[in-house]
């Protein structure tokens, strides 16, 4: 274990495989990992990528990799792929179309399957970017697709938040005066070579001056060509331009900060949850509770507020949920 960890801190590509295979396992395991490698964190960057399917966000990360590799930064690459609850197989594997990258031992892609969790990124990604920052990588970035919360999640990993659209996302605008505006720190519309990329930014823009004010930041919107690599310079001096912003006031600090509290009270919540499935399959009592929830024997809502308010909420499945017994 401590191996893991040493290696893994040295740069080690395989260690940190191990790492968040351990993370994606869940339990206890991999928590002396996490612990080992706290106080190596803080010094890399984190890029979220959002946005709709198919609107070049792979292709813009891919482009952007390339030019922080050719300044000798290292890069990990986290993909955010939605699995459907029914496959539970990666759906997408593709969504990376970065395989150049593959054979460069700067850079380090992951991909993490959502299962099909309703809303919200999931909480290991926040795990998996500590990890990340522990071996070294300079930059991190992850990219989700935007559908609903998953969206709204980019901000609880990511320093600077990408929003990007594209000329066919006609609906975009809409989507904006639906949450998104908040989120965004850089809006892109990429696929600047087709008909209408002016437009949309024009619209953007005048969307984000109509919305309310943010305080010291004015979200750019960038044209950029994922497929060439035009207009990803540019995007780069903003993204460092932002750092700066973050920097000179107290924010990265307090987004850093609301990460962290945010990272414990998700995996407190994942793990009881966990715990709590594993006692609704094996504990006879729990077994039979269910039961007569389901024959109509007792009423879904009012058996759970008696059972966990109730003096009968027996101590050894307080133990069971909080590790104590079995
Ligand atoms: N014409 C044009 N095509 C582009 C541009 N950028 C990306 N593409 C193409 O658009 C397609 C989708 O690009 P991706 O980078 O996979 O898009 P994505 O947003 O990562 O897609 P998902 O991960 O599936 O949501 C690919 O065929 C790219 O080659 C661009 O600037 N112009
Ligand atoms: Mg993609």
């Amino acid at each position: 274990m401590m191996d893991t960890v040493r290696r893994l801190l040295a740069g080690d590509q395989r260690a940190l495989s191990r790492a968040i295979s351990l993370l994606e396992r869940g339990g206890p395991e991999a928590a002396p990992v996490m612990k080992a490698v706290d106080s190596q964190t803080g010094k890399a960057y984190t890029i979220g990528i959002t946005g709709p399917p198919g609107a070049g966000k792979s292709t813009v990360l891919d482009r952007l990799t390339e030019l922080l590799r050719g300044q000798g930064l290292t890069v990990g690459i986290i993909a955010v792929d939605p699995t459907s609850p029914f496959s539970g197989g990666a759906l997408l594997g593709d969504r990376i179309r970065m395989q150049r990258h593959y054979l460069d031992a700067g850079v380090f892609i992951r991909s993490v399957a959502t299962r099909g969790q309703t809303g919200g990124l999931p909480r290991i990604v926040k795990s998996i970017v500590r990890l990340l920052d522990a071996a070294g990588k300079d930059i991190v970035l992850v990219e989700t697709v935007g559908v609903g919360q998953t969206e709204l999640g980019i901000m609880g990993v990511a320093d600077t938040v990408l929003v990007t659209l594209m000329p066919e996302s006609g609906d975009a605008i809409q989507t904006l005066k639906a949450g998104v505006m908040e989120i965004a720190d850089i809006y892109l519309v990429n696929k600047a070579d087709r008909e209408g990329a002016n437009q949309m930014a024009v619209a953007i823009q005048a969307t984000l001056q109509m919305g309310p004010l943010r305080s010291g930041w004015d979200p750019p919107v960038m044209l950029t060509q994922g497929n060439t690599g035009e207009g990803i310079n540019g995007l780069w001096d903003k993204i460092q331009g932002h750092r700066r912003f973050l920097e000179s006031t107290s924010e990265l600090t307090s987004r850093r900060e609301m990460r962290r509290k945010q990272e414990f009270l998700e995996t407190v919540e994942e793990e009881l949850s966990r715990r709590l499935k594993e006692l609704v399959e094996h504990d006879p009592d729990l077994i039979d509770i269910v039961e007569k929830v389901v024959q109509k024997d007792a009423e879904p809502y009012s058996a759970a507020m008696e059972l966990l308010d109730s003096r009968k909420f027996p101590q050894n499945w307080l133990a069971s949920l909080t590790g104590k017994l079995g």
